[in-house]
């Protein structure tokens, strides 16, 4: 349902602070449910950059910190249109969401291809279906249909694209798309084949085109990317404005889209089968411990 305060929220746990972001994760129970964990995620806005004269203007009372011959520093208290946070509910959340949102030390591991199918991939067929519930609301235009940018309804290579869950789309150069191929029989990078060049190309060549004309950001300011490993196995591209430094563009985490596409022309079709991957997990991640994490020969 819908909140307007967090009056019957009570915290539980402090999962994780980030200064440079600005932003906090939090544990949390609602009164009346004291089996069902809520996540929450508190974020400051950023600074609307369309709005200067508004924000540094007489709305902003200001507290002298100190003075230091030409230098000085204040606190300042916005106006209330420029004070705004954001405020990400998951709830019920699962233990997987807590142990995501936890901090957590981060181990690099590398996948074999052997790893992949004997491991990796029967870790990702167990994986309950209701965890892409929100993924198929979309698709199915029952959720976030207003929020739609652009859509290519084509049921080989079409897909979605919205604004990622992490974006407040209140600056372009913050700007977080999301896009979501139509088809449901690709789980992640492992599935591609030069069979699904078409689609990956169709993705970046109107997912680009659409973010373009709906908010000026040009092709060559964004990071287009997949992850691996991904939280979802429903394939889907990142678009992020090239500026933003989150943790899910770094090495470990995203493979460009171009990288994809090209090492498939020039390596072959069944290259991201036969591929040894290196990438990120935090220690908490039921993958790692599957992968061997925390053995002996793991920690040398
Ligand atoms: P991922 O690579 O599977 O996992 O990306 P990550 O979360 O570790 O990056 C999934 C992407 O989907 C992330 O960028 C999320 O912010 C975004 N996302 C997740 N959910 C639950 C939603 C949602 O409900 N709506 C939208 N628009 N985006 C979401």
């Amino acid at each position: 349902g819908q909140l307007t305060s967090l009056k019957d929220f009570e915290v539980v746990e402090v999962l994780n602070q980030d200064p440079l972001n600005k932003s906090i994760a939090l544990r949390g129970r609602f009164a009346g449910r004291p089996d069902d964990d809520a996540v929450l995620l508190l974020a400051r806005k950023p600074f609307d950059g369309g709005d200067v004269t508004g924000l540094a203007g007489p709305g902003l009372s200001l507290q002298l910190d100190f003075v230091n011959d030409i230098y000085s520093k204040y606190v300042g208290r916005p106006p209330p249109q420029h004070s705004g946070i954001t405020v990400d509910l998951i709830y019920p959340a699962t233990a997987k969401h807590v142990q995501k949102h936890r901090e957590q030390k981060r181990i690099m591991v590398t996948e074999t291809p052997e790893l992949y199918e004997r491991v990796v991939l029967p870790y990702i067929r167990a994986i309950p279906p209701a965890r892409l519930q929100w993924v198929y609301n979309i698709l199915e235009k029952k959720k976030e249909v207003e929020r739609l940018i652009f859509e290519d309804p084509d049921p080989v290579n079409g897909f979605m694209l919205h604004p990622d869950l992490k974006w407040d789309q209140t600056s372009p150069d913050q700007l977080y798309c999301l896009a979501l191929v139509l088809r449901r029989d690709l789980a992640c990078l492992r599935d591609l084949t030069a069979d699904h060049l078409p689609l990956l190309e169709n993705v970046r060549d109107k997912g680009c085109r659409a973010i373009q004309q709906r908010y000026g950001v040009p092709p060559g300011c964004l990071r287009i990317f997949l992850h691996y490993q991904p939280s979802y196995y429903h394939l889907h591209v990142h678009f992020a404005h090239v500026a933003l430094a989150s943790p899910g563009a770094a090495a470990g985490k995203a493979v460009l889209l171009d990288d994809v596409i090209d090492c498939i022309k020039t390596c072959g079709s069944d290259v991201w089968r036969r591929r040894t991957l290196t990438y990120q997990l935090g220690e908490a991640d039921e993958l790692w411990r599957l992968l061997g994490g925390g053995t002996q020969e793991q920690q040398q």
